[in-house]
């Protein structure tokens, strides 16, 4: 497994999210590719209701995608599907086991995201040696269906302290329209779903969201792609 260079997490700025709740399998390639054109800079397949042969298979033809682009390829909460089909990592909720025991099962190296939903978890994953984390959902989302939104609230706070030592991004109910709040709230990166896959136009939207978020750099010496 080759990692992609570790720059590319420091200064990703738009997590783009594979989901197979709004895309079916024949979509995926073409959904990638768009969010790939349009500009996400680290990108995740998440499939809650496939078998693992299945996402394993989706998550192979994914690979090389990102890999063409040095964009990290991360897998949802299947550790061992990650190992196996070379992605650049793997991403745990709360409930998906111990961060550590991902590490071990994966090539030195590999990223290991983590969902928090707290100020607490943030710092807790940070402890525990995340790479990156997960923050809210800060609005409700029909992508996680049931959850409330946390708010913007600790925004703030999460990205001064845990965010200067590792990637917070901030996810839940993120859309162009409320994207500059968003960011006003002092999030920097962000993790876009439903605003991006259902958009007319994939790649458009990505566009959009990286105009909103303008070409500020995070990380010394890095640029952003267009
Ligand atoms: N974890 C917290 S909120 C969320 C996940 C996977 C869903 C984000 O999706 P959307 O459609 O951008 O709200
Ligand atoms: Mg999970």
């Amino acid at each position: 497994m080759t990692v992609a260079r570790q720059l590319s997490i420091e200064t990703s700025r738009l997590y783009g999210i594979v989901d197979l709740g709004y895309l079916s399998i024949d979509e995926c390639v073409g959904a990638t590719l768009a969010l790939l054109e349009g500009g996400v800079d680290f990108l995740q397949l998440r499939a809650k209701e496939h078998k693992t042969t299945g996402i394993a298979q989706i998550a192979r033809e994914l690979v090389p995608l990102c890999r063409a682009r040095k964009v990290p390829f991360i897998v949802n909460d299947f550790v061992e599907i990650a190992r196996e089909v070379g992605a650049d990592g793997v991403h745990l909720g709360q409930e998906d086991g111990e961060i550590s025991d991902a590490r071990a099962a994966l090539p030195a190296g590999a990223l290991v995201g983590r969902s928090t939903h707290t100020p607490t978890q943030a710092r807790e994953a940070l402890k525990e040696g995340a790479s990156y984390i997960g923050f809210g959902p800060l609005f409700p989302t029909p992508t996680k269906e049931g959850r409330p939104g946390i708010g913007l609230g600790h925004v703030e706070e999460v990205e001064r302290t845990v965010g200067a030592e590792i990637p917070v991004f901030c996810i839940g109910g993120i859309k162009t329209e409320n994207l500059r709040q968003v960011l006003d709230a002092g999030a920097s990166r962000v993790v876009i779903v439903s605003g991006l896959l259902q958009a007319e136009d994939i790649e458009g939207a990505c566009r959009q969201v990286r105009e909103v978020l303008g070409g500020q750099v995070i990380g010394e010496g890095a640029e952003y792609r267009a």
